[in-house]
């Protein structure tokens, strides 16, 4: 089954859960171990990227290391089209919607795109929005993210996004972001789209995950907690089973 297809499946019945790991951040050993932990906790999907430092070998070997390790899809979240594997499921084939520079609205696609053709990996198209802080990422996308009190600016990017034929829409507060997306800015976007809805970016805590799916996320990303929690089960665990009550 592809992976977009097993998604869409799965939504028809509950939420889901991704887990990202940062190549750049431990071995790929232990990328590795943190998946198969997040795996046997319940998450759904492993995406693995970062905003700097990602190479084509950390990309490979990580990936390799954590396909190993779990039996669900490991899909590629990409920096840029220097830093690719073919071994991974799938790949987000994402725009970063209010970027200021053409760099990474479309011309690291160009560059990517005949790679990805010839590779056979799944592209699954995606809206990629930045909102306020927007951390590392929203820097180096050079985004002009979203201030976190005009959620019609998110909603217009998100149904751009589908009107293009984009298979998703992700609205990202960036990576260890202090607060996540407002919830305001999520039920604003859902209530207008009807692709489905992506949300990350400093999402710590069971009660940030549940307020994230009750305003309208269909799946939730986390990232640092994978990284920096000593006790998974307690930390990611509770989170998996907000996003899946
Ligand atoms: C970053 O949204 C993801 O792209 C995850 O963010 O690291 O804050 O969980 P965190």
């Amino acid at each position: 089954m592809k992976v977009l297809e097993y998604m869409l499946k799965k939504l028809e019945k509950e939420r889901l859960h991704m887990t990202l790991i940062d190549p750049d951040k431990q071995s790929a050993e232990d990328a590795g171990k943190l998946a198969e932990k997040a795996y046997k906790l319940g998450t759904d999907a492993i995406m693995v990227g970062g905003s700097t430092g990602v190479t084509q070998k950390k990309m490979d070997e990580t990936i390799l290391s954590i396909k190993k390790s779990v039996d669900i899809p490991v899909i590629i979240f990409p920096t840029s089209a220097a830093a690719l594997s073919v071994h991974a499921d799938a790949i987000y084939f994402m725009s970063l919607l209010n970027s200021r520079s053409p760099v990474f609205l479309i011309r690291q696609q160009m560059m990517a795109a005949p790679y990805i053709k010839k590779s056979g990996i799944e592209p699954i198209s995606m809206g990629y929005i930045v909102v306020e802080p927007g951390m590392k990422v929203g820097e180096v996308g050079m985004a002009d993210p979203i201030p976190r009190d005009k959620p019609e600016m998110a909603v217009g990017y998100a149904l751009a996004a589908e009107l293009f034929g984009m298979n998703l829409v992700y609205l990202e507060a960036g990576s260890g972001a202090p607060e996540p997306v407002p919830e305001s800015m999520i039920s604003a976007v859902k209530s207008e789209i009807d692709i489905p809805l992506i949300v990350g970016g400093g999402i710590r805590k069971k009660d940030q995950a549940q307020r994230a799916v009750k305003a309208g996320a269909d799946m939730v990303v986390t990232g640092t907690i994978v990284e920096e929690a000593e006790d998974l089960e307690s930390t990611l665990g509770e989170i998996i089973e907000a996003v899946k009550s």
